[in-house]
């Protein structure tokens, strides 16, 4: 590596950072069961406390996205104890993300129920959670829905627009001027005839109707196979409509494996296109990047330093395009010399230059082998195991 692309990697790392959720380091199953971890987090305060080693190990990961249900399980009442919690283990709260499809009362969806008190309940949550947000100082309000039906005729799918469009509005009314709503959508699962919110153009559409601070987020493992998903993204860019993303990767459908671990080349694609646009644009496109997995078999803080140090490769990887031969050879349309230009930034090898620059940080060269070193996991195992291996959680 030249010491030209040594730069290029080293900026590129050090404007890049990555936000792992608080529900990748409990237990968590597939809907035929739950193989329980020794040592996963049961409580908020431990689910911060196993983020902190991932950001203390990799350098990037400094803040943790919450789910208000799990883990401010008395809403605004919770925030300045989880607030203290976070400090205590060196990350922020990041995202936050209202759980409207876990109650009862959510059977038949939540912004898109037909019962306009159901409507009104999901409402009142999604505004608690902007002023949680407020309260964590927290950006954004990262909104999915598991609205939709399983059978032909059982729904209004136009009514049921209209109330989320409604409902969206009045959410973004509420917003703080530093704050974003961001609209995730997915094809299917819970439901499996429609989904209110089942792709990039209605979360688009929605996201434009709501305000000019609601954006797109997407989720690599919410869309049909074979799904150009860079596409979108250049897509989202164009219309400055791009919020952030919530990685993982798939096979077949939301699987959520670890990033990169089937299709690395995909996810390097994204970053290539959102690369590109801030080399274009000489602007710096305002993503928040954001891990979505939970993982049922592998140990869940390495995974989940293996995932943000694959993010940081396949970053820097993506930063090493060559984007004026690139746009040189686009606009004369040599196919194979565009191509091998994107290949040749994948092929390289980056890995001693991000060792390099986390060094130059102060972090661990090789995150995961210091994280095993430091001892954490035995302790945490021996510490949580009994409680883990009797199924319970708890709060705080
Ligand atoms: C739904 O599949 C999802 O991707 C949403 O982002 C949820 O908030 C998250 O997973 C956790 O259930
Ligand atoms: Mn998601």
């Amino acid at each position: 590596m030249t010491s030209r692309q040594h730069d290029i990697v080293f900026r590129a790392l050090d404007s890049f950072s990555i936000e792992t959720p608080s529900w990748g380091y409990a237990n968590t199953g597939t809907r035929f069961g739950k193989f329980l971890q020794p040592g996963a987090a049961g409580t908020t305060e431990e689910k911060f406390a196993d983020a902190g080693q991932v950001h203390r190990f990799t350098g990037c990961a400094p803040t943790v996205a919450l789910h208000v249900l799990w883990d401010l399980p008395e809403g605004l009442a919770s925030a300045a104890l989880v607030e203290e919690m976070a400090a205590r283990h060196g990350v922020r709260p990041g995202s936050i993300n209202p759980n409207v499809f876990q109650d009862q009362l959510y059977r038949h969806g939540s912004l898109g129920n037909p019962d306009a008190t159901v409507r009104r309940a999901a409402a009142a949550h999604i505004q608690e959670s902007i002023e949680i947000a407020r309260r964590l100082r927290s950006r954004d309000i990262s909104l999915w829905f598991a609205d939709g039906s399983n059978f032909p005729g059982t729904a209004n799918i136009r009514h049921r627009r209209q109330w989320f469009l409604e409902n969206l509005q009045a959410a973004h009314f509420r917003l703080g001027p530093e704050q974003r709503l961001l609209v995730e959508y997915k094809p299917f699962e819970p439901a499996f005839y429609h989904t209110d919110i089942a792709d990039w153009g209605m979360a688009l559409l929605l996201a434009r109707g709501a305000g000019p601070r609601a954006k797109v987020l997407v989720d690599t493992g919410h869309h049909y196979q074979t799904q150009n998903i860079e596409q979108i993204v250049a897509w989202l860019l164009a219309e400055g409509m791009l919020g952030g993303f919530h990685f993982n990767d798939r096979r077949y459908a939301d699987d959520d494996l670890t990033l990169g671990s089937i299709d690395p080349y995909q996810v390097f694609r994204i970053f290539h296109e959102i690369l590109l646009f801030e080399w274009e644009t000489g602007t710096r496109a305002d993503i928040a990047y954001m891990v979505d997995q939970s993982h049922n078999l592998k140990p869940k803080i390495e995974e989940m330093i293996q995932t943000v140090a694959t993010a940081q490769e396949l970053y820097a990887k993506a930063a090493l395009v060559e984007h004026e031969k690139l746009a040189a050879f686009q606009k004369r349309a040599h196919l194979i010399d565009a191509e091998e230009c994107l290949k040749a930034a994948f092929a390289s090898d980056v890995r001693p230059a991000v060792a390099e620059w986390r060094k130059s940080k102060g972090v661990a060269p090789d995150p995961l082998r210091a994280f095993r070193d430091s001892g954490y996991q035995a302790r945490v195992e021996a510490e949580r195991g009994e409680r883990n291996r009797a199924g319970v959680t708890s709060y705080a």
